[in-house]
Parts: structure tokens; C-alpha cells; sequence
């Protein structure tokens, strides 16, 4: 149930080889599906398509997420090119920089908007656009944190942001439904990438996420990756609108 042969997937959200969204898109071409995967712009082109090539027929695309014109031309490419879409994995999300450093109190117009713009507009934005290329049905997935329930000193802005991401999950899950299409999200525990570099005391968080979790330690990103591919897969039919915790079990404790 977990074969994807056959299946076309696109990836949103490759930076580089610690990317979550890189783990996903191993896990899925591992499992037998056909991927398109996209960077962002030219700055990570280069980084970014030495990784995507690395994966044989694998193909990389340019999308920036914030601009609906690029992703128009991106999923008329994608018709062209593979006709159906089965999986789409969504792993994008910014924030200005100072805004994961101060008081949330401190957050401002502009922070708050593009957050919410390329953190979660932009899952509603891609999902639209894809909903024409999912005729068999398919599987949408996005990743949430913690941070979207119980405060987490300086994730701040990004917090009310996942909150928002997590909601659409269940708007999408139910306008979609009717066409066989699941959408979902991951809460993942910190793990150390690029855009985690971001945000101060990082190492805190993984210290005591692997003091406080039952498992005592700290996610593997291809954990996060193997839960990708079941969410991707027929292996999780029967689930849609779900925040799926991979986190050692970190969210389940009081103290
Ligand atoms: O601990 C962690 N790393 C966790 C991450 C725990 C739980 C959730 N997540 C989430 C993140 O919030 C994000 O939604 O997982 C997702 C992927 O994050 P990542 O793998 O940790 O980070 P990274 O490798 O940096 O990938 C995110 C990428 C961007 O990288 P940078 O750091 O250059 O902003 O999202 C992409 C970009 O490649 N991105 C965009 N892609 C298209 N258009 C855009 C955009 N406008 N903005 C950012």
C-alpha cells in the first residue's frame, strides 16, 4: 500500500540536503513515484538542482511560492509534462528574521503579513492550482509545529502562523474531500535545517524536546520522511484534515 509507482508527486520547499521537504521527496522516489521538485528562485538554483538531479527522474522547477504568476506557469508545466498529479508536499515557510528573535508583542504589520502570506496563503494558493491535475484523487501535505498550540519562547509570529496552517488543512480537507483529495499536515519536532537556524535558542528547543520527549531524543528527519510517504500513500485513505505528530511524543506530556 505504501507503493507509489505510477503516481506523479510535486515538492515545494527543497532549500538543501537538510530540508524536510528533501527527506519527503527521497521517501517518495524511493516508493516508486515520478517527481517534480521546486526551489524557490536563482539564489538556491544551483544547490538546488545539483540535489533534485541526484534522484533519477526527478525534474526541477523555479517556483516562488508568494507569486501567482509563477505558479500559473508552474503547474501548466507540470500538465504539460506529467498530465496528473497525485501527492503534492507543501514544506515552505518565512518569516522576517526579527520576528523570531524579540517579544511576539513586537510583531509587526508587514512581519505578520508576509508570514502569513508564504507560510499559509500559499498551501491554498498551490492546493487550488493542483485540484485540476487530481482527477484520481490525491494526497496534500504540509508541515506544522508545536508552536501552533502551546507558546514556544521566540517561534512568535510563526506560532500564529502553523495555528492558521493547521486550520486550512481542515477547510481544504473538507472542500476537497469530495473529489477524493486528503489533506494533511505533519507537526514534526525541531529538527536542524535552514530555516531552524532562524530562530534564536534552536538549541534549547532541541535539548529539551530530547530531555522531555518519551522517547528521549530528538526526531530523524526520515522519520519525518517515512511519515511522508504514508500520507502520500493508499496506506492512509482514510485520513484527511489530521495533524499527524512526529515528534518522539513530545506533545503528549504536561511536564
Ligand atoms: O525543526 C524544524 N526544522 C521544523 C520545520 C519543525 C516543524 C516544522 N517545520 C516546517 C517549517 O516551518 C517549514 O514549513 O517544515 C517546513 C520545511 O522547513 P525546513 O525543512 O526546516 O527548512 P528549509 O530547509 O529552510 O526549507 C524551507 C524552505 C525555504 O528555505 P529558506 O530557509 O531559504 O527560507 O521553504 C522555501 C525555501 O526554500 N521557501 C519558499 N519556497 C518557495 N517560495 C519560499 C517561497 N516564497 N519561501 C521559503
Amino acid at each position: 500500500m505504501m507503493n507509489l509507482e505510477g503516481r506523479n508527486a510535486v515538492v515545494f520547499g527543497v532549500a538543501n540536503k537538510r530540508s524536510i521537504a528533501w527527506s519527503i521527496a527521497q521517501g517518495l522516489h524511493h516508493a516508486g513515484a515520478k517527481l517534480a521538485i521546486t526551489y524557490q528562485n536563482e539564489r538556491l538554483e544551483q544547490e538546488a538542482k545539483d540535489l533534485i538531479l541526484s534522484l533519477p527522474g526527478a525534474e526541477a522547477f523555479m517556483c516562488d511560492v508568494s507569486k501567482d504568476e509563477e505558479i500559473d506557469r508552474l503547474f501548466g508545466q507540470l500538465k504539460q509534462r506529467y498530465g496528473k498529479l497525485h501527492a503534492l508536499v507543501h514544506s515552505v515557510a518565512f518569516a522576517p528574521a526579527e520576528e523570531l528573535k524579540g517579544e511576539f508583542v513586537n510583531t509587526t504589520r508587514e512581519g505578520f503579513r508576509v508570514a502569513h502570506d508564504i507560510s499559509v496563503y500559499s498551501l491554498i494558493a498551490v492546493s487550488r492550482a493542483a485540484v485540476p491535475l487530481m482527477e484520481d484523487g490525491g494526497s496534500i501535505l504540509t508541515m506544522t509545529y508545536y508552536g501552533a498550540e502551546k507558546v514556544v519562547p521566540h517561534y512568535n509570529v510563526m506560532g500564529v502562523a502553523k495555528a492558521a496552517l493547521e486550520c486550512t488543512v481542515r477547510y481544504l480537507a473538507y472542500d476537497l474531500g469530495k473529489k477524493k483529495i486528503r489533506v494533511n499536515a505533519i507537526s514534526a519536532g525541531p529538527i536542524k535545517t535552514l530555516a531552524a537556524r532562524g530562530i534564536a535558542g534552536f538549541g534549547d528547543m532541541q535539548k529539551s524536546h530530547a530531555e522531555r520527549a518519551p522517547l528521549q531524543r530528538n526526531v530523524d528527519v526520515n522519520e519525518v520522511g517515512a511519515t511522508g510517504v504514508f500520507l502520500a500513500s493508499d496506506a492512509s485513505s482514510g485520513i484527511t484534515g489530521e495533524v499527524i505528530y512526529v515528534d518522539c511524543g513530545y506533545n503528549i506530556m504536561g511536564f
